[in-house]
């Protein structure tokens, strides 16, 4: 629960999204629910937009830090990639929609012509850097494959190349970053896409505001 003293009121709806490909993607979504942001985030220095609906506002964060807003009740509603949710683990967290939006998938990717498959055989420990901690550990141990994660915080793709790790663990989508670092991918851990997530206890106490949203919300996807 939020320290009600620090929490300036707003007795509405915050949505929480992060900029760039999900805002992006989101825009035509909010359409269908009858919100226009009042700003665009790209060019906004401000964190907190609002929109034409002054029951609604927008929460622009980092990608990785939406479920979080959501789960503590910061945001009501969040839109997050399945990426980000499958690191999180989802707790306090009600998922009622694939937006099938920012698609993507989740590789094991490594320098093109390594041997992944005989390396893996031979029972090799291999050294993996990635941004998706907890997603990458899971699928190894399932695998019964060791390894030794690196966590890094972006350009995952340098790791290989300057011999930091063997493999990485990364999204991809059109393959043209791998393939210009000199990469392939081997294995897909996850097929990926952007998730309408809700705070538990909001839905709850809230839903005659939420629910509208989330039904616009659904509309948009079945009718793109
Ligand atoms: O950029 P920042 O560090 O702030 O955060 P972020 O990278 O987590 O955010 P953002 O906006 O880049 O991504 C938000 C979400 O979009 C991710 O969590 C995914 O669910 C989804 N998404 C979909 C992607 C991609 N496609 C994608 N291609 N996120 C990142 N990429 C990157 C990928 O990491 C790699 O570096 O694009 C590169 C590969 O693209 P291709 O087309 O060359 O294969
Ligand atoms: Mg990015």
């Amino acid at each position: 629960m939020m320290n009600a003293q620090a929490t300036p009121r707003f007795d509405g709806v915050t949505i929480a999204l992060s900029k760039g490909r999900i805002f992006e993607d989101t825009a035509h979504l909010l359409k269908m629910a009858g919100i226009t942001p009042l700003a665009d985030p790209e060019h906004s220095r401000e964190l907190i937009l609002p929109t034409d609906r002054p029951d609604v506002r927008l929460v622009i964060v980092r990608a990785s830090d939406v479920p979080t807003y959501v789960q503590y009740g910061a945001a009501d509603i969040g839109v997050a990639g399945k990426d980000v949710l499958m690191e999180h683990g989802g707790s306090g967290l009600y998922q009622p929609l694939d937006l099938q939006i920012a698609k993507c998938r989740l590789m094991v990717a490594v320098p093109q012509g390594f041997d992944y498959a005989g390396t893996i055989r031979r029972g090799a420990r291999l050294r993996v850097a990635t941004k998706y901690e907890t997603t990458a550990r899971n699928h190894f141990a399932e695998k019964g494959v060791h390894v030794d994660l690196i966590k890094l915080y972006g350009s995952m793709e340098l790791a290989p190349l300057t011999g930091l790790a063997d493999v990485i663990v990364d999204l991809v989508s059109s393959g043209n970053t791998l393939k210009a670092n000199h990469l392939e991918a081997v294995e897909e851990i996850a097929l990926i896409s952007a998730r309408l997530i809700v705070n538990v206890a909001a839905w709850k106490l809230h839903r005659s505001r939420i629910a509208p949203i989330v039904e616009a919300f659904a509309r948009g996807v079945a009718s793109s």
